[in-house]
């Protein structure tokens, strides 16, 4: 057999790091690049291979820096282009890599560029962003912003409307305009010139905008992502990004695939076309959710997910990940909060993660197996989008209380909480005595310090798991197979490659129980486990699990 082309970034593990609630080195709350310079050696020695920073530029924050002023400068509340730089040295000096958020579907309203634009009708800028005179008084159309409202905002100075697919202090950039697209690649270059190993990039399907702006029907409404990422100049751009910038670097990019079709998907990231070497697809870790709301979900649905993933051809490699900073904890929603499960479950998901076909992305604090936290009033929450649908969610009837249980499930805030250092105030994030986001309560128990101390934490069993699939080319590029799709409680898959297989057999409930595969007839030997079972050769023929637990076999290929 012969496996897919080998490339560095489907080898490597990437870990996100959402600075604002990374580590906090000044006292004000707030996370900032020198505390995430602190922690370099925690991230090497967690033997992650590359980091994904989401944005750390100048911007106003009405969308915690998903709204840039100033492409070319630091947040100042994160620090300077100085620590920036020590950073990435730092990190390489380390054998990491770095890759940084590219947020060029918008940019903040306080940018020279829309301050400029708003100004005139032939202001130079103008033709940055997109412009429409309203309709009978009303906005030129029908399309929704997802952060509540119209997607069209009002200015007086010009009379006219401009397009904010998120927030109003988000307005789109006009793709369309080739002076801007050359100004984007530009700023791109800056960053690869300082030695960034690539970006992952926000909405960027969004990009390309359908020129009639019609109205939406009311079937379409409820998921407006998919007519936004449906413009016909999509492919076209990415494809003239490329030849301008990527194909002169090593790079890795990441697409935020928000809203795609299947096509879509797989011709942005056919590694014939030269567009996207990856993108994330939002259906595993979404599984269940319509927009705020979160619905039950089976495993079988979930088995079918990473199925599809792994349907396409040798041109196409997936991300796998459960978590990230859009989303909430995966050890609430995949795992088992219960304290008495919580550890396993975590655990069981850096298996699932580390060794399904794809390019791994962790998110902070999932190594520790961070946890929702539980809301208890809106106050709490700093979201952006929560914000602006809270009244329009409550006019459509829904109750706060019903508004507040079901946030409590699908809230971005659950993934923002700060990072859990230490047993000390405000787990060791920061010195102020509040942090910008509340801390959840239960750092005294999920926390990194007690986790380094003790053999059999989550950390270690992460460590262990990083190390152990380094350099292991038939788990990472070897073929996958679903053992048994249909099982409510098990999720067993094998990856076969030239010289080795894998068995990976998880179970997914709270249940003890044996799972029927036939480990003598494979050879198949105990290569890792959560639990206690002796590491070797097999004594079983069948595969008994523990509530939560999950082993990896390997057997040598009959050659
Ligand atoms: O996210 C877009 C996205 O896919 C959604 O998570 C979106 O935030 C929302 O849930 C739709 O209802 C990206 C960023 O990851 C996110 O943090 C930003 O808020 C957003 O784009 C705008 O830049």
């Amino acid at each position: 057999m012969s496996l897919p082309k080998k490339k560095w970034w489907k080898e490597d593990v990437v870990y996100q790091i959402y600075p604002r609630s990374f580590k906090d080195s000044k006292g004000d709350g707030l996370g900032d690049i020198q505390g995430i310079i602190s922690k370099v050696p925690y991230l090497k020695e967690l033997g992650v291979d590359v980091i994904w920073l989401s944005p750390h530029f100048d911007s106003p924050n009405a969308d915690n820096g998903y709204d840039i002023r100033d492409y070319e400068k630091v947040m100042e509340e994160f620090g300077t282009m100085e620590d920036f730089d020590t950073l990435l040295k730092d990190l390489n000096n380390s054998g990491i890599k770095l890759i940084i958020d590219l947020v060029v579907n918008h940019s903040s309203d306080e940018h020279r560029w829309f301050q400029e634009s708003k100004k005139s009708l032939d202001n130079p800028y103008r033709d940055y962003y997109i412009w429409r005179s309203g309709k009978e008084g009303k906005a030129p159309s029908n399309w929704p912003s997802f952060f509540g409202g119209s997607a069209w905002e009002y200015d007086k100075t010009t009379d006219q409307y401009y397009l904010h697919y998120f927030a109003k202090k988000q307005p789109d950039l006009n793709w369309e305009n080739e002076d801007l697209r050359k100004e984007v690649y530009q700023i791109m270059k800056f960053w690869l010139d300082k030695g960034v190993s690539g970006f992952r990039m926000d909405v960027i399907p969004l990009i390309s905008k359908h020129q009639d702006f019609k109205d939406m029907s009311v079937a379409e409404l409820p998921h407006p992502e998919t007519i936004y990422a449906s413009g016909p100049r999509l492919h076209e751009f990415l494809q003239e990004m490329h030849a301008e910038v990527l194909s002169k670097y090593d790079v890795m990019t990441v697409g935020e695939a928000f809203g795609v079709t299947e096509t879509i998907m797989n011709n942005m990231t056919d590694e014939r076309r030269d567009e996207l070497d990856l993108a994330f697809i939002f259906d595993i870790v979404r599984i269940g959710r319509d927009n705020w709301v979160q619905n039950e979900w089976s495993l079988p649905e979930l088995k079918s997910l990473f199925q599809e993933q792994n349907n396409t051809d040798q041109f196409h490699w997936p991300t796998v990940f459960v978590n990230n900073h859009d989303n909430p904890r995966s050890v609430s929603k995949f795992g088992c909060d219960d304290p008495k499960y919580r550890d396993m479950s975590a655990k069981l998901l850096a298996i699932l993660t580390l060794t399904q076909k794809g390019t791994p992305f962790l998110y902070q604090g999932e190594e520790l197996g961070m946890t929702n936290y539980n809301f208890t009033s809106f106050d709490e929450f700093d979201d952006v989008e929560i914000r602006g649908n809270y009244d329009q969610v409550l006019e459509s009837g829904v109750t706060k209380e019903a508004y507040l249980q079901e946030l409590n499930k699908s809230s971005r805030d659950h993934s923002r909480t700060p990072m859990q250092w230490s047993n000390t105030k405000q787990a060791g994030f920061t010195e102020a005595d509040k942090s910008w986001l509340v801390v959840n309560p239960n750092y005294t128990e999920i926390n990194v310090e007690d986790q380094q101390s003790k053999e059999q934490s989550v950390l270690n069993f992460y460590k262990k798991l990083l190390q152990f699939r380094k350099g292991k080319d038939d788990l990472i590029y070897g073929d996958y197979k679903d053992l048994d799709p249909e099982h409510a409680k098990v999720f067993a898959y094998t990856r076969t490659g030239v010289k080795e297989t894998y068995a990976i057999i998880l179970n997914m409930s709270s249940d003890a129980l044996e799972f029927s595969f036939d480990l003598h007839e494979h050879h198949f030997t105990l290569a890792l486990t959560i639990g206690e079972e002796p590491l070797g050769t097999v004594a079983h023929k069948n595969v008994k699990l523990q509530p939560w637990d999950g082993h990896v076999y390997v057997s040598k290929n009959k050659l």
